[in-house]
């Protein structure tokens, strides 16, 4: 009976993974206050989460959505709201860099481009909100592995979906746990707010998909280039300046100080090796050299690389659209200095 009971043990730890936080797991979120964003540290660009428990990242993404005042605006409960958070938390796989922490600081950032980075007044509330669920959902149940990956092996996502594979596997994780029991964030709303909200949301987390930005940015550098822009009536204009603000979230740890930047850096890296082992020793494919392993020593050359053509251009005309956005372009600049140097002893 000994045997038994350990066998049905082990089902019920089987069988036991919720899609949705248990109220227990959330519960002593609402009971505990809810510590100030100041005490987080959640208003600087140069946010370290790595000083943060598991717990205090989720009172610190409640504390966000305080801040923002959604709750009140959209009757959100803060009960839901936690569940909601939690929920989130563990639909994130522990992956090297796709991870909750990732969506944390992506959360974090857009967080803060929106109340010390100017955007307040060029957002609506439908947009904030939406901002804020897309950045903290936009990886949900990501792999550790890319869009070009799923195709190679012809995962069933990438017959579904056969771009922005991952984005849209992520847009229905993000949806699901939005209308799961205890999580239901956006009840409140009307069914016109409703729908206006998720469309937002999925045209954010679609976004995250650098094909999108790279199709999408010259609409957007001839915008801020030219005296045509207008954020505040101008709907097509806003869809835009949205699209790069997920992405300016999403590679944000570009713009963090150095130190942080670095340990980031090697989690991308190793997250891209890993997925190269894979190519290398199953697939019997010799990888790109950004996900092999044995060319480790071109990674300070390739971030320049990458800070030049996807980085540098975007925070300079996001600088130019919001001042209070440079500090993003000064810390990218700053961490440029620091590859070519580094490069330049390889
Ligand atoms: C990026 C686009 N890719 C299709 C080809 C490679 N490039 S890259 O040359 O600009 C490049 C970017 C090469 C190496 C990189 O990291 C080596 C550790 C990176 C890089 N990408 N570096 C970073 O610090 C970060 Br953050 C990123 C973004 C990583 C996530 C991108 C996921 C997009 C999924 C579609
Ligand atoms: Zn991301």
């Amino acid at each position: 009976t000994a045997r038994l009971a350990a066998k049905q043990q082990v089902i019920l730890e089987v069988l036991s993974y919720h899609a949705v936080a248990p109220p227990t797991e959330s519960l002593q979120l609402t009971q505990s206050e809810i510590p100030s964003a100041k005490s987080f540290d959640l208003l600087s660009y140069g946010f370290d989460d790595s000083l943060l428990s598991d717990y205090d990242t989720m009172r610190a993404t409640v504390r966000m959505f305080i801040d923002m005042n959604i709750p009140e605006k959209f009757h959100i409960n803060i009960g839901t709201l936690s569940r909601w958070v939690a929920s989130v938390k563990r639909n994130y796989r522990p992956v090297r860099y796709h991870n909750w922490r990732h969506a944390f600081n992506v959360c974090q950032s857009a967080f803060c481009m929106i109340k010390i980075g100017g955007l307040l007044n060029v957002f609506n509330d439908y947009e904030q909100l939406a901002l804020l669920i897309s950045c903290l959902s936009h990886d949900l149940d990501h792999r550790g592995t890319n869009n070009a990956f799923q195709a190679k092996i012809e995962h069933p996502l990438a017959r579904l979906y056969s771009t922005s594979t991952m984005e849209h596997h992520h847009y229905n994780q993000c949806l699901m746990l939005l209308q799961s029991d205890g999580c239901e964030i956006l009840s409140h709303l009307s069914s016109t707010e409703y729908a206006r909200v998720i469309k937002l949301v999925q045209h954010a987390i679609i976004s995250t998909d650098l094909a999108v930005y790279f199709k999408n940015r010259t609409a957007f550098f001839n915008i801020v280039k030219s005296g045509a822009r207008d954020w505040a009536n101008n709907e097509i204009q806003r869809d835009v300046l949205r699209g790069m603000v997920m992405t300016a979230t999403d590679v944000s740890a570009i713009t963090k100080p150095w130190l942080i930047e670095l340990k980031v850096a090697e989690q991308v890296a190793e997250e891209f090796f890993e997925q190269g082992d894979i190519e290398k020793n199953k697939l019997m494919q010799e990888p790109i050299d950004m996900m092999n392993r044995k060319l480790k020593h071109k990674l300070p050359n390739m971030q320049v690389g990458f800070i030049d053509s996807i980085c540098l251009p975007l925070y300079e005309a996001l600088s130019k659209t919001s001042k209070g956005l440079k500090p993003m372009l000064d810390g990218c600049l700053d961490n440029r200095r620091h590859w070519k140097e580094m490069s330049q002893k390889n």
